[in-house]
């Protein structure tokens, strides 16, 4: 079917992004913004392209800072979006060397947000589309859904996919599907998946 056709039977049009910007980085829960803007919030373990997928989806390139030395610093980022949402960035979950002998597979502050903030209305749950079942993302799911949380799955690095992980990759979402508002699979660098992950979030941003 021509794609103008198809565009008939959308519901919501792409989330447009005119701006983005950087607004501010906290390192703990007594310094959140006081702003009341609808949020959605970024999660997903460290390395997995969270950075990357912020900078793609708003087509900024050095918005986010991107690295190849995960799980440094545990900040929360806040990025402003069209001067009507923030998009939060969450530190990441699972990396070994951090989390060693931690009680938590995550840290407080990541643990403490998504329960307590009132601001949320979607959380996109990143996952590593060559990692699919990775017993951490999946408490991370069980968590969301102990909150309450509507959330959403992007699957990462999807160009690194041969055919048959994508195979695999599908078999596992089904394990975590039940709840999830979608799922999209996700190539930063190609820009694979960027559109149908714009009208997801439309929905949720008005
Ligand atoms: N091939 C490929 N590499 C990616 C993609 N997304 C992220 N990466 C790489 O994965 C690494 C970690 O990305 P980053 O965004 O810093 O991860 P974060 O720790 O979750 O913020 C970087 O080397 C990125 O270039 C993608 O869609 N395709
Ligand atoms: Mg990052």
């Amino acid at each position: 079917m021509p794609v103008a056709v198809l565009g008939l039977f959308r519901y919501y049009p792409d989330m447009k992004i005119r701006n983005a910007r950087f607004y501010k980085s906290v390192s703990a829960l007594d310094q959140l913004p006081e702003e009341q803007l609808p949020e959605i919030v970024f999660v997903g373990r460290s390395n997995v392209g969270k950075s990357t997928l912020l900078n793609s989806l708003t087509g900024r390139k050095g918005l986010a800072k991107t690295s190849s030395t995960p799980g440094k610093t545990q900040l929360i980022n806040y990025f402003v979006i069209n001067d009507t949402c923030f998009f939060v960035d969450l530190p990441g979950y699972g990396y070994a060397r951090v989390d060693k002998g931690r009680k938590h597979e995550w840290g407080k502050l990541l643990g403490e947000y998504i329960r307590t903030r009132d601001h949320i209305v979607l959380v996109v749950l990143l996952i590593d589309s060559r990692h699919p079942e990775m017993e951490s993302d999946h408490h991370m799911t069980e968590f969301l859904d102990y909150c309450g949380r509507s959330y959403g799955i992007v699957l990462t690095k999807y160009d690194k996919l041969k055919q048959k992980d994508k195979a695999r990759a599908r078999l596992a979402m089904k394990r975590y599907s039940f709840n999830s508002k979608f799922i999209v699979n996700y190539s930063a660098l190609s820009g694979q998946g960027k559109e149908e992950l714009l009208e997801q979030l439309a929905a949720y941003t008005g």
